[in-house]
């Protein structure tokens, strides 16, 4: 393992006034994307978008890496570049989805396991010949009546520390993403509650398998009330509560952590890691890897049309500076307003 290779590419993926963008939507996820625009999901139409993305003008400011999916690791650009190599020339860090998926855990109704481990190995050493310098892998943990169990937790938590050994076996950072759904009705209590707990089992699982912390992002939920839940809180409650949560269970060893949105708005998320970079001294970067809050607007503006292209590319590049600017907690939310 090199082990300075990792933390160089650790640290370039939480650059200051830089973030992650989460483009490894499985095709069952980007179909559903695809389909709130009423546009088919082809494979043309899929690699049209994210050379959209890739090739915004100027993205490379705001965006350290990219997460790809399977086929979009495998894609071309329209001048015939492979993505990840377009994305390197630009100086933004390919990375690769590597899990398989969140599937039903036997004997545990209403629980995920994910799953991926077989063959990975040699799947990352295929990915790191494609370009990949970092994978992501992400374990679902939903809250609700009786869940979830410290069994799903503990679990998860084991398939998340196997993923990381393997990845950084083959120089690759793993993004280690355990994920509490904001869906349900539960309250910020309640969310705190389970993060924390599966905060606690990561980090230990990590420990167990001799992870090099140093060589790892996390990417967590931001700790916060369920959509369905009648006392949302407001925005400087979920920046509190979100970085007590953190101080207590993440080593100060761990470079970077670049939450997901999770299903806030964009301006949400984006206000919210914005509060929280104001919240003074923290011994970690505090980043983005968002999919949907950098996308929506962008997929809105695009629609599918290629006359949208140059649009929507200053839409994306809208939200990715908002979102750079909230790096350093300069975000506020009246820049919402403002003309793009
Ligand atoms: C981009 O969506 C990712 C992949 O989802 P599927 O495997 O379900 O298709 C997802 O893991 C994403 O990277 C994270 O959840 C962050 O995205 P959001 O939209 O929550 O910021």
């Amino acid at each position: 393992m090199e082990k300075t290779a990792l933390e160089s590419n650790a640290a370039a993926m939480v650059a200051p006034s830089k973030g992650i963008l989460a483009a490894d939507e499985s095709s069952g996820t980007i179909k559903k994307r695809f389909d709130k625009i009423r546009l088919e999901s082809t494979f043309e139409s899929r690699r049209a978008y994210r050379e959209l993305l890739f090739t915004a003008p100027g993205a490379e400011k705001h965006i350290s890496g990219v997460i790809l999916y399977d086929e979009t690791i495998r894609q071309k650009a329209s001048d015939g570049r492979p993505f990840p190599e377009l994305l390197a020339a630009r100086g933004i860090l390919p990375g690769i989805k590597v899990d398989a998926g969140a599937k039903a855990l036997a004997g545990f109704p209403g629980e995920t396991i994910t799953e991926g481990l077989d063959g990975l190995r040699e799947r990352l050493a295929e990915y790191r010949g494609m370009g990949a310098r970092f994978a992501k892998w992400r374990a679902v943990i939903d809250i609700g009546g009786g869940i979830p169990t410290g069994f799903a937790i503990e679990a998860n938590a084991h398939a998340l520390a196997r993923y990381s050994a393997l990845c950084q076996e083959a120089s690759i950072v793993p993004i280690v993403e355990p994920e509490v759904l904001m869906d349900g009705d539960h309250t910020i209590e309640r969310c705190e509650e389970v993060t924390d707990a599966a905060l606690t089992a990561v980090f230990d699982a990590l420990f167990l398998h001799r992870v090099h912390l140093e060589g790892i992002v996390l990417k967590p939920n931001m700790v916060i009330a369920g959509k369905k839940c009648a006392v949302q809180a407001a925005p400087q409650q979920v920046a509190d509560a979100t970085l007590r949560c953190l101080r207590r269970r993440v080593p100060a060893a761990v470079p970077g952590i670049a939450f997901l949105s999770g299903g806030q708005s964009e301006a949400d998320a984006t206000l919210h890691l914005s509060l929280m970079n104001r919240g003074g001294k923290l011994p970690w970067q505090l980043s983005f890897s968002y999919g949907r809050a950098l996308q929506q607007s962008t997929l809105d503006a695009w629609r599918g049309e290629a006359s949208n292209v140059t649009a929507a590319q200053k839409t994306f590049l809208r939200r990715a500076r908002l979102n750079g600017l909230a790096r350093s907690g300069a975000y506020e939310a009246a820049m919402e307003q403002a003309a793009a």
